[in-house]
């Protein structure tokens, strides 16, 4: 078994200890930080997704794969993301209000650091003011906000609706994500782009201020 495949067992397992070994032997091996990312640790959690969708897993098996996830994803963060070049733009990121799931915000944040952006993680469970008192105090361009659950994707169309009020709209762009979003909705809720992933939102953050 090739070391990317051991790496997306050990990590649906949730062997921390396992994946931190067989990241840091990946990257040893040459292989690309993105290619580890994409093949064994986000491909791994979609199976970790799958089992607990069909109920062959229970929730204590994917915080743990979660807890590996993060472990590798500790030791790329470095490699994605290149130090000392010049901020092109801040973004204020965060998973909304009630939604606990991190891993494809943080995902997001890594990309757009390694694309140069400065980046104000505002973490999990994020109210609609706490997203807009952050962004208007840090001058940000763009709020980007990840949901994972039908029953909080809801609550974009409120921050939206606060920045309506406050006045404070047309100085911001919002970008939103999130397993259960789409296209649709995001227009719906009156969202500048739906990204698929931390690529495309690092595309959509990048046309937003004209910097291809
Ligand atoms: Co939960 N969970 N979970 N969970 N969990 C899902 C989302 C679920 C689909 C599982 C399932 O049933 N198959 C399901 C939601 C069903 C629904 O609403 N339709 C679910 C559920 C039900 C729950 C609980 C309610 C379970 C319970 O308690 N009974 C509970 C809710 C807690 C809460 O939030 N209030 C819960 C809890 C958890 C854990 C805490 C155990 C853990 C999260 C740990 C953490 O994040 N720190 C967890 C996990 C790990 C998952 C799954 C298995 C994996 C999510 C993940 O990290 N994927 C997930 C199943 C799935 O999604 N298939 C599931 C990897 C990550 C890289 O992908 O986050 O999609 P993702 O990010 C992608 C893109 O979506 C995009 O870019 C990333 C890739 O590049 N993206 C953005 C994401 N955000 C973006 C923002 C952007 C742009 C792109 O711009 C700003």
């Amino acid at each position: 078994m090739d070391t990317l495949q051991q790496l997306s067992e050990n990590m649906q397992k949730g062997n921390a200890d396992q994946v931190a070994r067989l990241t840091q032997q990946a990257i040893d091996e040459g292989c690309e930080p993105k290619t580890i990312l994409d093949d064994a640790l986000v491909g791994g959690m979609a199976v970790v997704g799958y089992k607990f969708k069909k109920h062959e897993i229970f929730l204590p098996h994917v915080l743990l794969a979660a807890k590996a996830m993060h472990a590798g994803m500790d030791l790329l963060k470095p490699l994605l993301v290149k130090d000392g070049i010049p901020t092109i733009g801040k973004v204020v990121t965060g998973t909304v209000q009630g939604d606990q799931h991190d891993i494809g915000k943080n995902l997001v944040g890594i990309m757009l650091k390694g694309a140069g952006f400065e980046v104000v993680d505002l973490g999990r469970d994020v109210s609609p003011e706490k997203f807009l008192d952050a962004a208007v105090s840090e001058k940000a361009i763009v709020i980007g906000m990840s949901a994972l659950l039908t029953t909080t994707m809801p609550v974009m169309r409120k921050v939206i609706a606060l920045a309506h009020e406050r006045n404070v709209r047309d100085q911001l762009k919002f970008i939103v994500g999130g397993a259960p979003m789409s296209k649709e909705y995001a227009q719906k809720i009156g969202a500048d782009a739906y990204c698929y992933d931390a690529v495309s939102a690092v595309e959509c953050v990048k046309r937003f201020i004209g910097a291809h």
